[in-house]
């Protein structure tokens, strides 16, 4: 079997990546470690920001996303039992959010696939990647009790943290960089109303919590937690009992409780791969870099990696230039270590760290203090949540 571009994972980044390179006439084949139902079954992100909303609209798949998603133009921040918003539209000019969830956005796109009969093998087992440092990168996996193998012009690694394709990447020649935190997000998604109209993100004596959405009848909640708990330990009604302690009265007064759809315990860390690109292959989304999601960025950082991968293959096959390909793990790393900061600096900003003691909390609460009573401070919070634009620091250089 032969195609242009090998895509290993199917979950967003690959799924993406594969309707732009079909939309540019680009072959492609997707191999992806598991069924579909278990990708649509992980309940992940919620935020889109407004690059990855075009990016999805370039794709063709944009349509349900603009009649379900919910626009905001917000968000709270409940520090010290006070209410402080965050006006994202007032501070950057017009930028907006979008509420919508992940794995809407890749049901989405699993439809479009589908709808085009592009070629997608799920169910794969023992994925090998190779070749890649040659002009004939080889991709071989097990599927159906028979063995495939495929020749390609490249690889894109979109197979997320636990991936085959970085760990695959010649030791001496990767650089990996990482920070885990001492706990993990509890969250609960459930069928009933949301709390508030926009997202409150709390920093309480107990330790952080996220009142998040999927719609105007499905809520997404987290619970800050020690990496010792186990979900199997939490009740429905612990989680509520805890998560009224963490919020203020108003909070508590129009919280609608009912019974967890989904509930899971996430690990905290930063984590950066470079270079995302080991000759013909290339990293993107979670397989090169992952976030505390404090940020909202994970999906968003994903979404323009495929964006500058996708523009440069699209180069190398319209005008056969290098250009964009060499520049790609350069473009995506200054971006990503941008996202990475913002996600790690507002994960310090609003998360209990017990083991650091009192004077760090003193530090959190004054720098909260400063950041929410200055137009200087709430515009950093605003401008890197919407996420800043594809070209900042270009100007200076800074690329
Ligand atoms: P993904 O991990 O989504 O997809 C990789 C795909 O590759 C998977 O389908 C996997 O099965 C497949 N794969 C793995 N190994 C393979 C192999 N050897 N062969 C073939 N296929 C293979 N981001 C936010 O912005 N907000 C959040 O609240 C948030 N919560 C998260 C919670 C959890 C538990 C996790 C793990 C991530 C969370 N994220 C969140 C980040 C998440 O949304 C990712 O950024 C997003 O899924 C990235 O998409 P992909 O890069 O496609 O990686
Ligand atoms: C979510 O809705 O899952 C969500 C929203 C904002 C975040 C993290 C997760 O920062």
């Amino acid at each position: 079997m032969r195609t242009q571009v090998a895509i290993i994972g199917a979950g967003p980044s690959g799924l993406l990546l594969g309707q732009l390179l079909a939309s540019a006439g680009i072959a492609n084949v997707i191999i992806e470690r598991q069924n579909g139902e278990h990708v649509l079954s992980r309940i992940r992100a919620g935020i889109l920001e407004q690059v990855c909303i075009d990016l999805l609209d370039e794709a063709g798949v944009g349509a349900r996303m603009h009649r379900e998603g919910l626009v905001h133009q917000g968000f709270d921040l409940l520090v010290g039992g006070e209410r402080h918003r965050i006006d994202l539209h007032g501070l950057t000019g017009g930028k907006t959010v979008m509420v919508y969830g992940q794995t809407e956005l890749t049901r989405d796109l699993m439809d479009a696939r589908a709808a085009q009969n592009l070629p997608t093998f799920y169910e794969a087992s023992e994925v090998q990647v190779s070749d890649f440092d040659t002009a004939q990168p080889r991709v071989r996996w097990r599927c159906g009790g028979q063995a495939h193998e495929l020749r390609c012009d490249f690889i894109a690694g979109c197979d997320g943290f636990h991936g085959v394709c970085r760990a695959s990447a010649p030791r001496g020649a990767i650089r990996e960089y990482e920070k885990v935190y001492p706990f993990g997000w509890l969250g609960l998604l459930a069928d009933t109303p949301p709390v508030h109209h926009e997202l409150i993100y709390v920093n309480s004596p107990r330790g952080f919590a996220l009142c998040s959405q999927r719609s105007t009848t499905r809520s997404r909640y987290y619970l800050q937690v020690p990496l010792t708990e186990r979900v199997e330990d939490w009740t429905d009604e612990a989680f509520w009992q805890e998560l009224r302690l963490r919020l203020d009265g108003p909070a508590r007064e129009h919280l609608v409780t009912g019974p967890s759809i989904e509930k899971s315990i996430a690990p905290l860390r930063s984590f950066v791969t470079e270079p995302m690109r080991f000759g013909r292959m290339f990293l993107a989304g979670d397989a090169a870099h992952i976030v505390p999601p404090t940020g909202a960025k994970g999906l968003n950082l994903a979404a323009t990696d495929v964006k500058y991968l996708f523009n440069a293959l699209r180069e190398y096959y319209a005008e056969g230039s290098e250009a964009g390909l060499d520049a790609y793990s350069e473009r995506a790393l200054a971006r990503v270590w941008r996202a990475e900061r913002f996600s790690w600096w507002f994960t310090q900003l609003m998360h209990r760290f017990p083991d650091d003691g009192p004077i760090v909390e003193k530090f959190q609460r004054a720098e909260l203090d400063y950041l929410l009573h200055s137009e200087a401070g709430l515009r950093t919070i605003a401008e890197n949540y919407v996420g800043l634009p594809l070209d900042f620091g270009a100007h200076a250089g800074r690329g």
